[in-house]
Parts: C-alpha cells; sequence; structure tokens
C-alpha cells in the first residue's frame, strides 16, 4: 500500500459504474447497498464507461498478480479524480470493497444517515490473501440457530474477508437439517439441543432444504462457500436415536438397530456436553444408506469443493482404529463419488485411513512444535493431506476470553487462563507445528462450537473481536503482521460493530475509544433546537460513565443526556445517542460543539452546525 496526499469524496452525485453485463455490476450494487445508507445518498449503479468522478469496477487482467493470487487479489487506486477497483474475478473485486469501507470514517457503517464528510484517502493498493481458506465454523448442532441468524454472521464475518463458512450440522445433541427418505432424522433429532441453566435439554430445531439453499445462496453473494459436516463415526447420537426404530424405511432393511456402535445399547439421549459415547456402526450397511443419502443431498446443495466428515474423538474402547479407519475409508469414497474433496477433523490421517490425494486434515490440537500431540498433523503430512489449521488455543471460539469472561458462556478445556484476542492473533499457521509449513497449510479456522452459545447475541459475543485477529493472520503474509498495531487497528473496529448491531466482547487488550457524530440537518425551529444532536458509539462504556457537555456556540455551555440501552455481562454495545434542547435568542446559524468524556479514555469531540428554521418542517 502506498498512501498519497488528500483522497476522494464520495457526494450525492457520485455513481458506482462497472461493464454492462458483468458481474462486476452486481458487485458495484453491493457497494452502493453498503454505502447508501449512512451517506444518504442515491448513489446509482450504472453499466457502460466511467466519465469524471466516479467509483469503477473492472474485471480484467490485472499484470501485478500472479494466476493464484488473482483468485481472490485487487488492486485499488483512490485519488481525487475517483475510485478504481480492478481484479480478475468477482470475489476480488468484492474483497476490494470490504477495503474501501475500512477506508471511509467508521459511522459508514451506520444505518441511519450521518453527517459525512466520506473521504476515502487516496491509496494505491496491491492486495491478495496469504491462505485460499480462511474459515469460520459454527456448530449448529448443540445449539440451534435459525438460517435469519446465519445469513447475519455470513454479512458481519465476510466484512473481514472470510471467505468459507463450515456449518457443523450434526453431532450427539442434534441433527438440524432435512434429509429425504429419513424424516425421523430432523423430526426426532432435530428436537433438542444442549441443556444449560440446569435444563436437561434445551429447544431445537432443524432446517428445510429449501432454507439450507437460502444460506448457501446466502453466502455466495458474500462470496462464501459453504462446507456441510455430517461428524462420523462417532459424534453421532442425534442419527443414531433417530433412525435406530426405523423399522418401516424402505431405505433401510428393517433392522436398522445395528447402526448403533455406540456405548450403550439401547442408545440413550443424552444432551450434556459430554463426548465419545456415541458411534455408527461401520459393518452395519444401514450406515451408510443413511450416509449416503446424507453426502448425495447435502453435496448438491452445498458450494465448496469439500465435505467435511468429522473423524475426532471416537475413543478405541468404542470403535477400535482399525473400524474406525474402516468406516472412514467407506464413508470417503462416498464423498469422492458425489465429487467432493474430503475435509476432516486431522485425526482422520490416522492408522489405516486412506484419504484421496488433495484431502484437508483440521489440525484442533491445540499442541505446536514437536511434542507427540502434534502426531495427527504429521500423519497428514504423511499422506499428502492439506492442512488447515485451527488449534484449539489460538482458533478456538467457544473458549473464554479470561477465566470469568464472559461469567456465563464460554469453555475452558483448552483456554485454562483464557485466549483473548493476542493469542488468537500472535501465531503463524505455517510454523505452528514442526514440519507443517505453508507448503501444506491452505488456511485457518475459528471454530464456534455451541455447547454454551445459545443466541446470535451470545455467539457474537464470542466470535467477536478475536475471528477478526483470525481473518488477518489468514490474509495477511506474517512478516507485515505486529500485533501492537493490529489492536491500535482493532479499536476501530469498535465502533463499526456497534453500529452494524453486531455484539462482541469488549476485551482488555484493545484500547476501546469513544466516536462521535452529529446528526446532519439539525435546525433551531422559532429559535428553539431540540432532541438527538449526535450519535456516541462507547463500546464496553456504560452510558452512565459517560458525560456530555454542549457549547451551544452563542457562550452557553451545558451537559447533554446520553441515551441508549445499557450494557450488560454479555452484551456490550454501546451505541448511544445524545439529545439535549437549547433556545437561541440571537439570529443567524450556530454550530455547536459536542464532546464526549469517559474515565480512561480520550474525548470524543464533533462539530454539529444548526440551521435556522422559522417553521416546523411539514412531517
Ligand atoms: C472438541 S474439536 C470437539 C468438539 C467440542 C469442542 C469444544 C473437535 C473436533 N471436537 O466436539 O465441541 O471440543 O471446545
Amino acid at each position: 500500500m502506498a498512501v498519497g496526499a488528500g483522497g476522494f469524496t464520495i457526494t450525492r452525485d457520485t455513481r458506482v459504474v462497472a461493464d454492462p453485463g458483468s458481474a462486476a455490476l452486481t458487485v458495484a450494487a453491493d457497494l452502493a447497498a453498503y454505502l447508501r445508507p449512512a451517506t444518504g445518498y442515491p448513489l446509482p449503479v450504472v453499466p457502460g464507461p466511467a466519465s469524471g468522478r466516479d467509483v469503477r469496477l473492472e474485471l480484467r487482467e490485472v499484470p501485478e498478480l500472479t494466476p493464484s493470487q488473482a483468485v481472490e487479489g485487487y488492486l485499488l487506486d483512490v485519488g481525487p479524480d475517483g475510485v478504481d477497483v480492478a481484479a480478475e474475478t468477482a470475489h476480488g473485486l468484492f474483497n476490494g470493497i470490504q477495503t474501501i469501507r475500512q477506508l471511509l470514517p467508521v459511522w459508514i457503517e451506520s444505518r441511519t444517515t450521518e453527517q459525512g464528510p466520506w473521504t476515502v484517502p487516496s491509496v494505491h493498493i496491491v492486495d491478495y490473501p496469504r491462505y485460499d481458506y480462511r474459515g469460520f465454523m459454527l456448530d449448529v448442532a448443540r445449539h440451534f440457530q435459525t438460517p435469519d441468524a446465519v445469513m447475519q454472521l455470513i454479512e458481519e464475518v465476510s466484512a473481514y474477508k472470510i471467505n468459507t463458512l463450515h456449518l457443523h450440522l450434526s453431532d450427539d445433541q442434534g441433527f438440524r437439517i432435512v434429509i429425504d427418505g429419513f424424516p425421523n432424522l430432523t423430526d426426532i433429532g432435530g428436537r433438542g439441543s444442549v441443556g444449560t441453566d440446569g435444563r436437561p435439554m434445551d429447544p431445537g430445531g432443524f432446517w428445510t432444504q429449501q432454507e439450507y439453499k437460502d444460506v448457501v445462496a446466502y453466502a455466495a453473494a458474500h462470496h462464501m462457500s459453504v462446507v456441510p459436516e455430517v461428524d462420523s463415526p462417532g459424534h453421532n447420537n442425534a442419527i443414531i436415536m433417530s433412525e435406530y426404530g426405523d423399522t418401516a424405511n424402505p431405505l433401510l432393511d428393517g433392522h436398522p438397530e445395528d447402526i448403533n456402535g455406540g456405548a450403550h445399547d439401547p442408545p440413550q439421549w443424552n444432551y450434556t456436553g459430554d463426548v465419545g459415547h456415541s458411534a455408527m456402526c461401520p459393518e452395519s450397511e444401514n450406515t451408510f444408506a443413511i450416509y449416503d443419502a446424507m453426502i448425495t443431498q447435502l453435496s448438491a446443495m452445498s458450494t465448496s469443493p469439500y465435505f467435511h466428515i468429522g473423524g475426532d474423538e471416537v475413543p478405541s474402547t468404542v470403535l477400535s482404529q482399525d473400524r474406525y479407519a474402516a468406516f472412514l475409508n467407506h464413508l470417503m469414497t462416498l464423498v469422492t463419488a458425489q465429487g467432493k474433496t474430503v475435509m476432516g477433523w486431522a485425526e482422520l490421517a490416522g492408522p489405516g485411513t486412506d484419504p484421496p490425494a488433495g484431502s484437508v486434515a483440521e489440525y484442533w490440537n491445540p499442541a505446536s512444535g514437536t511434542g507427540p500431540d502434534t502426531a495427527t498433523a504429521h500423519q497428514a503430512v504423511a499422506k499428502d493431506m492439506k492442512i488447515v489449521m485451527a488449534p484449539a488455543t489460538r482458533a478456538y471460539l467457544d473458549q473464554k476470553y479470561a477465566p470469568d469472561t464472559p461469567p456465563d458462556l464460554g469453555l475452558t478445556w483448552a483456554c485454562d487462563d483464557g485466549c483473548d484476542v493476542s493469542q488468537f492473533y500472535d501465531w503463524d499457521p505455517g510454523r505452528y507445528v514442526a514440519g507443517v509449513t505453508d507448503q501444506h497449510v491452505i488456511g485457518v479456522e475459528g471454530a464456534m462450537w455451541g455447547e454454551t452459545v445459545r443466541t446470535l447475541g451470545e455467539v457474537q459475543y464470542m466470535v467477536f473481536p478475536r475471528l477478526i485477529a483470525l481473518a488477518e493472520v489468514g490474509w495477511t503474509p506474517q512478516a507485515a503482521r505486529d500485533q501492537g498495531d493490529f489492536l491500535l487497528r482493532l479499536a476501530a473496529q469498535g465502533p463499526r460493530l456497534t453500529l452494524t448491531g453486531t455484539n462482541f466482547c469488549p476485551s482488555p487488550e484493545v484500547r476501546w475509544r469513544l466516536d462521535l457524530a452529529g446528526t446532519p440537518d439539525v435546525r433551531a425551529v422559532g429559535g428553539r433546537v431540540e432532541g438527538t444532536l449526535a450519535s456516541l458509539s462507547a463500546p464496553a462504556i456504560p452510558a452512565g460513565s459517560v458525560t456530555v457537555s454542549i457549547a451551544w456556540g452563542d457562550g452557553t455551555n451545558r451537559p447533554g443526556t446520553v441515551i441508549g440501552t445499557p450494557a450488560t455481562a454479555t452484551s456490550v454495545n454501546g451505541l448511544y445517542s445524545i439529545s439535549a434542547s437549547h433556545r437561541y435568542t440571537g439570529h443567524g446559524g450556530y454550530e455547536i460543539t459536542i464532546t464526549a468524556s469517559a474515565p480512561g479514555v480520550s474525548d470524543a469531540v464533533v462539530q454539529v452546525p444548526v440551521r435556522r428554521a422559522e417553521q416546523p418542517t411539514a412531517d
């Protein structure tokens, strides 16, 4: 990146221009949609050549990028005469417009009109990711999440150039997607979720195939592909409980009880977070009749080249390594038959398995270096597999930030001292396990396990801001990363998160700040001003500890009122409005100066012009 003088200011006349009939037009429409609410400008999307001071999106050859860089790379040139984004793919352009959002003032993320000015600094940027795979895994099995909640998360994580949504659709406590031919999977398997707060079971739920397709399409529109996971052969008590008694199903042989290879016969529900008790039987034909339907249908509906078959945490007391390997080898042929590439937790590389060329192992053990617990990563490399790095101490979004944060959510098994943002940032996926290098590693993934999280707000609290750190680990070359610098830049994400209604953890590692934006078009009607004068973003800062003083521009100086929902332990979005009233005796326009202060942070100041209106406006 090279930074120049000045910048380009988006105005009421700015257009977003792209070649007629090209995929660039869709990205142009995305950009206009991002920018319209806060600017209040029409920002028409215009097919055709640029003329003058436009924002231009162009699909073309970009000689600055190698073919592999060009898959997601882009060129961004901003100067006083306009903004140019060029890329070889629509995905590249989409990444470019996320950068434009980041270059604009934080209030561009507001859902209501703000004052501006909306200036993008002059820059020349050539940008492309370190890794192809930058994933976010969401466990909808331990606690059900609605398609709407997942779409909101897609919107939020795609802003940080995350390109893969891995959906953990099935586990011991729930099966979440309708599979034609096996209605019990959701009728029975979708009933519950892990019990919390002393309940034996929390409410469940499932998605129809249409809902799944809607999520996949929404992800695709955000240039994210969806990897479905049906965790196997362990972690599948919900499947066993659903199909164990499905004797009349014509796709089974009348004796489906033989699918149960777990520790309990008959199988029984267990809605706690216990692991390692269930397994499907590798010698049962019914087992694979069920899997064939699931893999065929999910593969057809999913955009990713990968299908994730799990493979984690099957104790040898439940299935011997031979039976475990036989099961997975069979399952891998079903995945390959659907044209998908096998992906699984790294145990899948263990003795006796035979993953097809190009298969991906997801390494989740916290162990680094050369220790014995890194064995699965070495086995995967020895089998020529690719690696996605998700070591639990660096990438497990369900772990607590600190021993008591958050107080009532999150697990600690990998992070008994807490795993805060810096720990998610400060590691190198290409040097984490000795001998596992960028030759093998195709990316990173943040895993949001669902045992303790119920609501979207709770999920967001665990995900943000740590996934932002991981997004940068996946994108930026190691040599260009600096933790201190990152934490400073992360502070600027506070208002962006508050403005988009994205709950997050106000990590004490970040110096969160106050940001003020004046309300546009404040008027003194018959000399009187009243109502909202500004918006205040104050993440992690309770409304009660913010003081606001207003200099009215006529020599008077009085406090303003901070209005907003107070934060709770796990709801921190500090977006407030500031209101006050005043009567001017003199004539003419004024400029108000609003200053917000809170203990331990710098003041925020904004100037708000007041126009005089003799009569109230019609509406
Ligand atoms: C381990 S990591 C699991 C999950 C749990 C998670 C909780 C992995 C492949 N298995 O089943 O949800 O820990 O942190």
